[in-house]
């Protein structure tokens, strides 16, 4: 007899076979005789959603009855990149799947390169929150992420006579078979207006009398476990024009003008913003973010109301996680909502606000937290800026009573900051408001605690945690790099560590194997051929298998010091060129790919882009140097294309001034795909360091304690001949566009070099060396590369998030059954 646990769908290749078909003559509505690439990607995609969405509402129902502890992960941004083949082989039906498709013709891997990418993101902060859903839904765990559905994704960098371009992201032209959209679950969001105080049984309260309303619709976007029945969601929120009768337009009598109006509600998730620096206290920015907030509250709030009736029980059945200072108004969302709404008093409702909430900072350096004009917020969201000054009134009172009246430390703290623009600092609220404050490696956590929020930390020390950054080894093996995943199961004789990555230890007990080390050799080979195809394809250069695939990509940004790659580019080939043939024999070929996008307002690292293509042409076309240096620009970086460049690298340059990168998790791909790193003492590295030792990678450059001292003191002894003799090089016009370039040299000339470009030249020269030098032999490469592999495990999300479900969420594993 049928039964409904079983849920409806089968998964063998016939039945997978007629399902697909279904989908293209039924909704594609395309004849199931005749179909092309895309239109069978489509209909395998909604053949996967329909197996994903049985697994997610049993998992809601589990959920629902059981009333675990819920986790809300709320972050403005999310990297999805594609999700194909991550579903099916989360699923576990990617071997049905390919046999299905055969028979109708078709082949997986082709179709799976016809999706795009869900780039809702900028980088890191992003492409972590994405790994970290995959770790939750694996693991078990009663978790829902919240986001916003922006039509337009992170910018299209396209290069032209190698200059960058945007182009926009319009990432849903072709529909979105991954995500449900839900028009029944809808919430109203307030803008503007006043507040006005009403008396209520004797006791005065405040109401917010809004001016604009919009619309938010939910998306639903289900995220599959690995090796569990539970597919968790993530909730995108799109805004539409309200439905509320919108007073102001319509009083004008202009019909049309108010439709036109109303219609305006869209912009508000229309785009991301492709900065990841720079908060320019943009009205539209702060109104995607309250928009987000508002419509995750009121649906989380909603949820619990429908289970528990008490208040009090909020902390216990709920946390929410702040993922950096862009969600924190939920602070004072969530106290408006209990105080006004709910009439609970403030102090009740700051002792349950305060348990809920926890925040994760991802940067460094204090100048570059988030601030809202208090100007702004005032006309957006009159009562949160009533209820935040409230907060930190009694903050400050608080505080007074702790420290006395130190009047600089006391508004250093103040969430408000007086000055020329008066502002709220969104970390001092995210701080003050939440029971756990993270970093996110313990370089990080070092700097947090004994300089960017060192008050606060001396305030609340017990406040203070850090978690280790990771990534999904499901995403950044199993999926990317299929032959390494088959190799590594292989020689562990077990699967098992796709859901437990400390068991890639195991691969230390074969380090002297030699045939282990031909199919290691032979995996590298594999996907370094993948990888030459794709660059002869987008550039049009051929590169040589044998020479070592050198990578260098992230976002562009001067601390990360893609500059000092291109010097040092510079400085290869410029000895190349000076060097007798007997000596170039000597030499190991290299390919160089650098990739990575610059903000649209970025000067500095427009110029950075511009002029890694000049050198590039130079040394491209010198027929003298051949295949003994090729420097490639992958245009428009991400997730699709990293996973691609990752698995292909032989080395990967992490090469950001010590102290600056709060993490980076780019290195953690590299090492888990057996890349050697080139790397600087900064962020994740030092953790990477102490897991695989010093000698299994490349460290160079000033250690953070050195940094601010080279600073202070100026550090021109320092600072190699060789450095002069390139800058001078891109100076002098030798790769052309000299005007062009002179501001970027001058960000790096003696006296002006902040980020030590010139300092650490020499180290980062010798550090090439021994990375070329560890190539020639072949046998002790293989070896740091199995042992980079081996130790990468606890670099995966797995153990970051259990690490907060246990420390900072506590939640447990909630496991639908089978
Ligand atoms: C800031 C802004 C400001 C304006 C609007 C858009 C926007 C988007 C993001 C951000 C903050 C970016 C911070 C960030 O991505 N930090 C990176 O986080 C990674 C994950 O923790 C970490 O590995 C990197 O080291 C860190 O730079």
């Amino acid at each position: 007899m049928f039964s409904l646990m079983d849920g409806f769908l089968k998964n063998d290749p016939l039945s997978l076979q007629k399902d697909i078909l279904n989908h293209v003559e039924y909704t594609m509505a395309r004849s199931r005789f005749n179909f092309d690439d895309f239109e069978a990607y489509q209909a395998l995609a909604h053949s996967v959603r329909d197996r994903l969405i049985e697994r997610w509402h049993d998992t809601h129902v589990y959920f629902k009855r059981t009333k675990p502890k819920r986790l809300y992960f709320l972050s403005l941004e999310f990297l999805m990149g594609r999700s194909l083949t991550n579903s099916v082989i989360n699923l576990g039906i990617q071997d049905q799947y390919a046999e299905a498709l055969n028979q109708l013709g078709f082949e997986f891997e082709v179709l799976a390169e016809q999706e795009g990418d869900a780039a809702l993101g900028n980088g890191g902060l992003a492409r972590l929150s994405a790994c970290q859903m995959d770790s939750l839904a694996t693991l078990d765990y009663p978790a829902w992420g919240y986001g916003l559905r922006y039509e337009y994704g992170l910018f299209r960098q396209v290069i032209v006579d190698g200059f960058q371009h945007e182009q926009p992201d319009y990432w849903l032209n072709f529909g979105n078979p991954w995500e449900i959209e839900r028009i029944h679950v809808t919430y109203e969001v307030k803008f503007h207006g006043t507040v006005e105080e009403v008396d209520m049984n004797g006791k005065k309260q405040k109401v917010w009398v809004p001016g604009e309303m919009v619309e938010a619709v939910a998306y639903d976007n289900p995220i599959p476990g690995y090796g569990t029945r539970n597919a968790i969601n993530l909730r995108l929120w799109a805004a539409k024009p309200s439905n509320q009768l919108n007073l102001e337009a319509y009083n004008t009598g202009d019909y049309i003008n108010s439709i036109v109006n109303r219609q305006r509600a869209e912009t508000i998730s229309n785009v991301l913003y492709p900065d990841d620096r720079n908060h320019q206290g943009k009205e539209l920015r702060l109104k995607q973010q309250y928009f987000f907030v508002s419509a995750s509250l009121q649906d989380i709030i909603r949820r619990f109301k429908d289970a528990h009736n008490n208040f009090d029980e909020l902390p216990d059945k709920v946390a929410l996680h702040l993922n950096d200072t862009h969600p924190s108004l939920s602070i004072a969302e969530l106290m408006r909502i209990l105080v006004d709404e709910e009439h609970l008093d403030w102090n009740k409702a700051w002792d349950i606000a305060c348990k809920v909430f926890s925040f994760t900072t991802h940067t460094v350096v204090a100048e570059a937290l988030e601030k809202i004009p208090v100007d702004l917020l005032e006309s957006l969201l009159p009562r949160h800026l009533q209820i935040i000054y409230d907060i930190n009134f009694k903050f400050m009172e608080e505080l007074k009573k702790k420290i006395g009246l130190d009047y600089n430390r006391l508004s250093r703290m103040s969430i408000v900051e007086e000055g020329a623009v008066k502002s709220i600092r969104m970390a001092n609220l995210a701080i003050v408001g939440s029971h756990v404050v993270n970093g996110v490696s313990k370089l990080h956590f070092d700097t947090l605690k004994t300089r960017t929020l060192k008050d606060f930390y001396e305030l609340w020390p017990e406040k203070f945690q850090y978690k280790t950054n990771g990534v999904t080894q499901r995403r950044w093996i199993v999926v990317s790099n299929p032959s390494l995943c088959a190799l590594i199961s292989k020689w562990l004789g077990t699967e098992a560590w796709i859901r437990n990555a400390d068991l890639l230890t195991g691969l230390r007990d074969h380090i002297d194997n030699t045939d282990f080390h031909q199919e290691w050799k032979m995996v590298k080979k594999v996907n370094k051929m993948r990888l030459a195809e794709y660059i002869e394809a987008m550039s049009g250069v051929k590169v040589s298998l044998d020479a070592m695939f050198d990578v260098q990509v992230k976002r562009i940004h001067e601390y990360k010091r893609q500059l000092l790659n291109i010097l040092g580019i510079i400085h290869r080939y410029d000895c190349l060129k000076n060097m007798d043939k007997n000596d170039r024999r000597k030499v190991v070929p290299r390919v160089c790919i650098i990739g990575g996008k610059a903000a649209p307002g970025y000067e500095i690292a427009k110029k950075i882009i511009k002029l890694c293509h000049a050198v590039a042409e130079k040394i491209n076309n010198d027929a003298d140097i051949g295949d003994l240096l090729k420097l490639v620009f992958i245009p428009d970086y991400n997730v699709s294309v990293a996973e691609l460049v990752i698995a292909g690298a032989d080395l990967s340059q992490h090469l950001s001034t010590a102290g600056h990168e709060a993490s980076g998790t780019g290195t953690m791909k590299f090492l888990m795909n057996g890349c050697l790193l080139l790397a600087t003492a900064d962020g994740s590295t030092v953790e990477i360091i102490e897991e695989i030792g010093s000698d299994n990678m490349f460290v160079f450059g000033a250690k953070v304690q050195e940094v601010a001292q080279m600073r202070e003191k100026g550090s021109i002894s320092k600072v190699p001949l060789q450095f002069s003799r390139v800058l001078r090089m891109v100076r002098d016009g030798y790769f052309g566009h000299e005007d062009y370039f002179k501001s970027l040299c001058d960000t790096v000339e003696i006296d002006n070099d902040f980020y030590l470009l010139g300092p650490d030249f020499g180290s980062y020269i010798e550090a090439q060396a021994a990375a070329d030098k560890a190539f020639i032999e072949p046998e002790k490469w293989i070896k740091m590369s199995i042992l980079s592999v081996a130790g990468s495990g606890r670099f995966s999300s797995d153990r970051t998030i259990q690490d907060y479900a246990e420390r900072t969420w506590k939640i447990d594993p909630c496991r639908c059954p089978l």
